[in-house]
């Protein structure tokens, strides 16, 4: 194999510490490395033999992480991959117990804090909120944000972690947040493998850390594959550190320290991160680490074989150089050990790994166990009173004998049971009713619960205030609205920061930051490059380090840019953790019409179906934008709002309270009145339909006009459904796609506010067409709902169910 890093010098600084000392910190490393290399080898063989669902392990990566968790402190934050099992147990952010408790999916959080069973194995998190959802002391604990599976998807939420320090360093008005960071002290410690460096998002932010000048650390895990496909197909000259030699550096530049060094080369790697880490702390200069030779004793993960793509050499090398193997050889060699003590250490650890495997796994069991008991005693308590004894009794058996059940098994056997039954009233299956219906609430809270966060901050509980106007309110554009809602927030509270592309000196491309950097300076109102994602990841790592961001895309057209880091980590973050970490980030952007293909986008089926777990605002002017912004930053749980590309140059009212009017979510309002149709609508189309409700009183038919203004959450209090009772017709509008936006709100509608009972006629949807909007006015009317669509598919519905009162228009 090629010899690549720098070889260590063999000495470690040893200047506090005496020999004995030393040994024990080099013998307990190797312990825990030992250790966790046991859970690999166990885990795997519980998934093989079908105790878990999936495995994948950290074996091969192990002497490195020792060497990482050494400069990790506390109020240091991980953003980083599956692979880093045994930095969480070096650094004590987590265990052997957990392990177990997440590989067999435990959905109690106790047992698996990281993610309460919704995860994979070895998919860390710590838990940085409380049950109330405030925030714990950050500056106190050691703090890992929740991984993901997606190769790369992480970071961006590195970069905003890491730039949270340098706004807590420069920006003095920060001092008093000593519970998140003290003086910016704090790195933000990556981790990414070889293959996934590969990933844009990984150059994007590399790029941007570089001109930022972060406290951010990465290290590549460079084992020379990325499952099967080998570097040589991955990373031009097959080495990602010798590539980004350009980033290094020099005497009056920007840019990066970059590191190289052996994976299996404990002394070389304790020396390394004890000199990458002082620099990225003390200058807020990013650093790479890139750790080569590092191997992969059991494979990728518990899916497939490396046997089937590496070479025999390759596989002789990588047992030869088992960072494990060389750590112990190295260990016996210095006199730090003997043979016989390491065995020792060895075979108690061994014992050690077996004891947690078995007490999470019977943990667990014991709670299936009861759960099934309690079934099945039911279940036979009904068997004494019903006529279908022999089937009931099959169903107790059938669940008793289940080899590994889960609770599923227990609820199912209830549920049979019920099936069975149908024809049979008793006391005893009321009995049998009442527990399920007990466990369907458990089980509720277990796997389907806190999408967000829900505490008593949730933007759904901040106070209702009403936009308050004096009586010589001032006419103003929609853009001063919002720049006068912006600047009042910013000096009620300095934790507000607002960033993205053109937002700093021009204060965005339609002014609604104007002077507001001249007057908050340049840390809170900046400009970023073009890098959708990591402006979104930035927000993301600011927000859970206390900031409140709003991270502005230019465009909701370039949302798919972030799409990724929005819906995989932000929408994802309260579920995945089962609440333990929240990022309320505001996403700002603006689109519905204007022109041409890539400004006038309104894609809000793509919004409603990747951002489960945002607040989704469709403001219909820059006031209601302006209230929903007051709402939002005085809640902790994330959204986007998309204002009205057209309609920063309307006029508005200034209301004398902009800075403290709330909209609130998931209300709906009436905008005009009328019997014959309920028209729902929102952002832009919302203008053209009032325009259409006046053509349409010319022809005798009055609409009634809603806007939801969220649409998730989407009209909390029924309001399209109660105005079908008036009008019992119903037709949508919006711009979006056919079937997008415009089905989810049907599905709303007729489904959950249950206003298919109501209707007298076929409802309708009136979207724009299957293609991109084209540019000019007259792209725009021929391929979005003009004034003439609307009265024309108004009156047209009208005409169905009344020819006679309503002769068609041609
Ligand atoms: C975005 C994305 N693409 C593909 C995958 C499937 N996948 C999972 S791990 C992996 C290989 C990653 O290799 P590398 O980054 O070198 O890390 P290693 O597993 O070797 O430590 C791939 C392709 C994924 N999880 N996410
Ligand atoms: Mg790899």
């Amino acid at each position: 194999m090629p010899e690549t890093a720098n070889p260590g010098t063999g000495k470690l600084d040893l200047t506090e510490l005496s020999f004995d000392d030393f040994k024990n910190v080099v013998v307990n490393d190797y312990r825990i490395a030992y250790e966790s290399r046991q859970a690999s080898l166990i885990g795997r063989r519980e998934v093989l033999t079908g105790k878990a669902k999936f495995g994948i392990f950290g074996d091969g990566k192990e002497v490195a992480q020792l060497a990482m968790a050494k400069v990790f402190r506390k109020g240091d934050w991980r953003a980083g991959y599956y692979r880093d099992q045994t930095f969480m147990f070096a650094t004590g952010m987590s265990n052997l117990k957990e392990f177990f408790a997440q590989l067999y999916a435990n959905p109690d959080i106790t047992e698996d804090p990281a993610s309460g069973g919704r995860q994979m194995n070895c998919h860390y998190a710590t838990r940085f909120i409380n049950e109330d959802g405030s925030w714990i002391n950050q500056a106190e604990s050691m703090n890992c944000s929740a991984d993901m599976s997606t190769t790369s998807g992480h970071m961006p939420r590195l970069l905003g972690l890491a730039y949270a320090s340098k706004l807590y360093r420069q920006n003095k008005e920060l001092s008093s947040s000593a519970t998140f960071s003290v003086n910016g002290n704090e790195v933000a410690f990556g981790t990414i493998g070889n293959g996934a460096t590969s990933e844009g998002l990984f150059f994007e932010v590399f790029n941007a850390a570089g001109v930022l000048q972060v406290p951010m650390a990465i290290s590549v895990w460079d084992d020379a594959y990325a499952i099967s496909v080998p570097a040589s197909i991955q990373t031009t000259k097959e080495d990602i550190s010798e590539i980004l030699k350009g980033f290094q550096r020099e005497t009056g530049t920007n840019g990066y320290e970059i590191f190289k060094v052996r994976g299996w080369d404990y002394v070389a790697l304790c020396e390394t991160y004890e000199r990458a880490i002082a620099v990225c702390r003390e200058e807020h200069v990013p650093v790479l680490i890139h750790v080569t030779e590092m191997t992969q004793p059991q494979g990728h993960s518990t899916s497939g074989s490396h046997e089937r793509y590496k070479t025999k050499d390759r596989l002789t090398w990588e047992s030869d150089y088992d960072c494990l193997l060389q750590m112990r050889n190295w260990m016996i060699e210095s006199a730090i050990i003997t043979e016989d003590d390491i065995s020792f250490i060895e075979d108690e650890a061994k014992k050690y790994v077996r004891e947690c495997q078995r007490e999470a796994w019977n943990n667990l069991g014991d709670k299936i166990k009861a759960d099934i008991d309690e079934a099945v005693h039911l279940i036979s308590q009904l068997t004494q009173v019903s006529e279908l004894k022999k089937e009931l009794e099959e169903v107790c058996s059938e669940v008793l004998t289940c080899v590994d059940p889960g609770r599923k098994d227990a609820v199912a056997a209830a549920r049979k049971a019920l099936r069975l039954t149908i024809q049979e009233t008793s006391e005893e299956k009321n009995a049998l009713i009442d527990w399920l219906d007990r466990e369907n609430n458990k089980n509720e809270d277990r796997f389907n619960s806190k999408l967000f966060t829900g505490s008593s901050s949730s933007p759904l509980k901040v106070n209702v205030i009403a936009a308050d106007y004096a009586e010589d309110a001032p006419s103003l554009d929609g853009r001063e609205i919002l720049n006068a809602c912006f600047e009042s927030n910013f000096e009620r509270d300095k934790t507000i920061v607002a960033f993205g592309e053109d937002v700093g000196a021009i204060g965005d491309v339609n002014q609604g930051f104007a002077g507001l950097q001249n007057k908050f300076g340049n840390l809170r109102v900046t400009d970023t490059g073009i890098r959708e994602a990591s402006i979104v990841g930035k927000g993301m790592g600011l927000a859970m380090r206390g900031l409140k961001p709003i991270a502005e895309i230019q465009y909701v057209d370039y949302l798919l840019y972030a799409i990724t880091v929005l819906s995989d980590d932000l929408a994802s973050l309260s579920y995945r953790t089962a609440g333990g970490q929240k990022a309320p980030v505001i996403v700002r952007t603006r689109g519905h019409r204007l022109e041409g293909i890539w400004h006038s986008g309104s894609p809000l089926g793509i919004i409603l179906n990747a951002l489960r777990g945002l607040h989704i605002c469709v403001p219909r002017n820059m006031t209601q934008a302006a209230g929903m912004y007051n709402t939002l930053l005085r809640g902790d749980e994330p959204a986007i709002v998309i204002e009205c590309l057209n309609g920063y140059r309307l006029k508005e009212k200034l209301p004398a309270n902009v800075g403290q009017f709330t909209v609130p979510l998931g209300k709906a309002e009436i905008l005009r009145e009328g019997p014959d149709m309920t028209v729902v609508s929102y952002g832009s189309t919302l203008r053209v339909v009032m325009d259409a409700a006046v053509e349409l009183e010319k022809l005798g038919v009055n609409i009634e006009v809603v806007d939801p203004q969220t649409l998730y959450p989407f009209d909390t209090d029924n309001v399209c459904g109660s105005s079908l009772q008036k009008t019992n017709k119903l037709l949508v509008v919006d711009e979006d796609l056919p079937g997008a936006a415009s089905a989810y709100i049907l599905q709303k509608v007729l489904e959950a506010q249950k206003g298919y009972y109501l209707l007298d006629s076929p409802p309708r949807t009136l979207s724009a067409k299957d293609h991109r909007p084209p540019y000019g006015s007259d792209g725009d009317y021929f391929s979005k709902p003009s004034v003439d669509d609307i009265v024309e598919t108004v009156y047209a519905m009208m005409s169905e169910s009344n020819p006679a009162k309503y002769p068609p228009i041609y």
